[in-house]
């Protein structure tokens, strides 16, 4: 062992700390199985004290340190490079509830709280935690926060960066700042949390936050209703919101090309209607009094869309399962694209105004250029947030499709730019756009993200190579 991992294993023990090649390879390669780094050691602390005793040791010795969560970032953003000289600092084992106070309607969690149970320990106290997101069996806290991750209740909750009130960090020269105030006001200077709230891991290691917890709603029903194409789907929404206004939780579109990756590779899932239409919608309701008040929403919704043409078939769940199982169609997407082979991914946004307008020039543009391509269009449609994937034509291995990847990419990203839209929208820069992001963001605006790296991160040691 290098003299830098002995001096970490004084801090964090044998059971904190990782060396051998197997042990390292779960924290070593993403999700996606895109980027494979090759860490020094993976370095699991167990505390607030032994990570900042880790961060001294690192900034002493001028050694990398890359945060790692769950490991189902999307980006590369927790993979370290392939030198062996970068620490994987895994944050898993600080998984403490260390207060809730559901008067003040708030929990206060440490960074390696997978997130499905922070929603299981809000829901014992009566409580919900809205982030949802299909990794939440498995994503961090902390990786949602230094993600910003959106996922299906942003309509109504917000992204993770609403969803926060106060944090606390173990800063890149290993002090600890204690911002962990559950405060719903507090107007005493710049709100330094969003700093570290969606950065990637680069300004400092998220060890503990508090965040906003919320009513349990009486009833949460959900409706999958087909419509001809985007348009309508937006003019869907209209009507959801206009009739529903905050009781309307979730509205995510897919396509059927996506309904048909998730029935081929999900062999036990039913499509949801006994016909099949070009686009999706599942629309949920949350509701403060009953589920006959959440039915009886749900189905007015749909009415009104349906007498209008909009709707051309819909179904309400019956009872929790099927809410479940219509969750799953949506969810599994991500999941059956993995299996089908590698996509381009691409995670925008675009005014919800215009988004039918986008989809329609970019698909168009992109048909040019690619005829046989299979769009994988799907999202969170109530944010103007779409996952407009690419995967190759069926006859084209995936890895051959793949040399047409940045093509493609500079395709749809500079639509965007033309629709005024962001490269980025729920799941970070990671290193896979930091590149990237150069030709879409104003000079000035990545100049000021460097002069704050620069302010926070002096010697450069928080996962460089990231973001900016
Ligand atoms: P990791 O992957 O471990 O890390 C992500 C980034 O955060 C890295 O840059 C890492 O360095 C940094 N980081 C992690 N922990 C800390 C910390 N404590 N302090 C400082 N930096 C840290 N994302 C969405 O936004 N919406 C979705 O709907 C969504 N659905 C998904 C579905 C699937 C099936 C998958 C695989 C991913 C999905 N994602 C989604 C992406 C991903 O789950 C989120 O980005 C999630 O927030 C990452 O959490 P994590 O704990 O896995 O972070
Ligand atoms: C989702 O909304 C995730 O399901 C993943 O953000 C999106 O697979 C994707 O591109
Ligand atoms: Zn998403």
């Amino acid at each position: 062992m290098s003299v830098i991992v002995d001096r970490i294993a004084a801090v964090v023990g044998a059971a904190g700390l990782v060396t051998e090649a197997a042990g390292m390879e779960p924290y070593a390669i993403d999700w996606r199985k895109r980027y494979a780094g090759r860490p020094l050691a993976v370095v699991r602390p167990a505390s607030v004290r032994e990570v900042a005793g880790v961060i001294k040791i690192c900034a002493e010795t001028r050694t990398a340190v890359v945060p790692q969560g769950g490991n189902t970032g999307l980006q590369g953003g927790g993979i370290t490079d392939a030198s062996g000289t970068q620490i994987l600092l895994s944050t898993t084992r600080m998984n403490r509830v260390r207060a809730i106070d559901p008067v003040n309607n708030t929990i206060t969690v440490e960074a390696g709280c997978v997130l499905a149970e922070v929603q299981r320990a809000a829901e014992a106290a009566g409580r919900l935690f809205p982030l949802s997101l299909g990794a939440e069996g498995s994503a961090n806290i902390g990786g949602n926060l230094s993600t910003n991750a959106g996922g299906t209740g942003v309509l109504r909750y917000g992204n993770t960066r609403d969803l926060a009130l106060g944090l606390e960090v173990v800063l890149a020269d290993g002090e600890v700042w204690d911002g962990l105030r559950g405060l719903r006001k507090d107007n005493t200077g710049y709100d330094l949390k969003h700093l570290f709230i969606g950065a990637e891991g680069t300004l400092g290691v998220i060890t503990a936050a508090v965040m906003k917890l919320y009513p349990m709603p009486a009833a949460r029903l959900t409706g999958i209703a087909a419509v001809g194409s985007p348009e309508d789907a937006i003019r869907l929404l209209e009507i959801a919101q206009r009739q529903s206004g905050d009781a309307l939780t979730g509205f995510e579109m897919f396509s059927d090309f996506c309904l048909s990756l998730v029935v081929k590779h999900f062999p036990a899932t039913r499509t949801p209607l006994r016909v099949r239409h070009p686009q999706y919608v599942l629309i949920e309701i949350s509701d403060a009094r009953s589920e006959e008040s959440a039915r009886s929403e749900i189905e007015s919704v749909l009415a009104e869309a349906m007498e209008a043409g909009i709707v051309l078939d819909a179904v309400v769940a019956q009872n929790l399962a099927q809410v479940e199982t219509m969750w799953a169609l949506r969810e599994n997407i991500t999941e059956a694209q993995r299996h089908e082979g590698q996509n381009v991914k691409h995670d925008v946004s675009v005014p919800i105004s215009r988004i039918a307008e986008f989809i329609a020039a970019t698909d168009a543009e992109i048909r040019r250029a690619h005829p046989d391509v299979r769009m994988v269009t799907f999202g969170h449609l109530g944010d103007g947030n779409l996952h407009y994937n690419v995967a190759g034509p069926q006859e084209v291995p995936p890895d051959v499709f793949m040399r047409e990847a940045a093509g493609l990419t500079r395709i749809v990203h500079d639509s965007v730019a033309r629709f005024n839209g962001s490269i980025s929208a729920e799941h970070g820069l990671g290193q896979a756009k930091r590149e990237e992001i150069r030709r879409y963001k104003p000079a000035l605006e990545l100049e000021l993200m460097r002069r704050v790296k620069a302010a926070l991160d002096p010697l450069g040691i928080m996962n460089p190579g990231k973001v900016i």
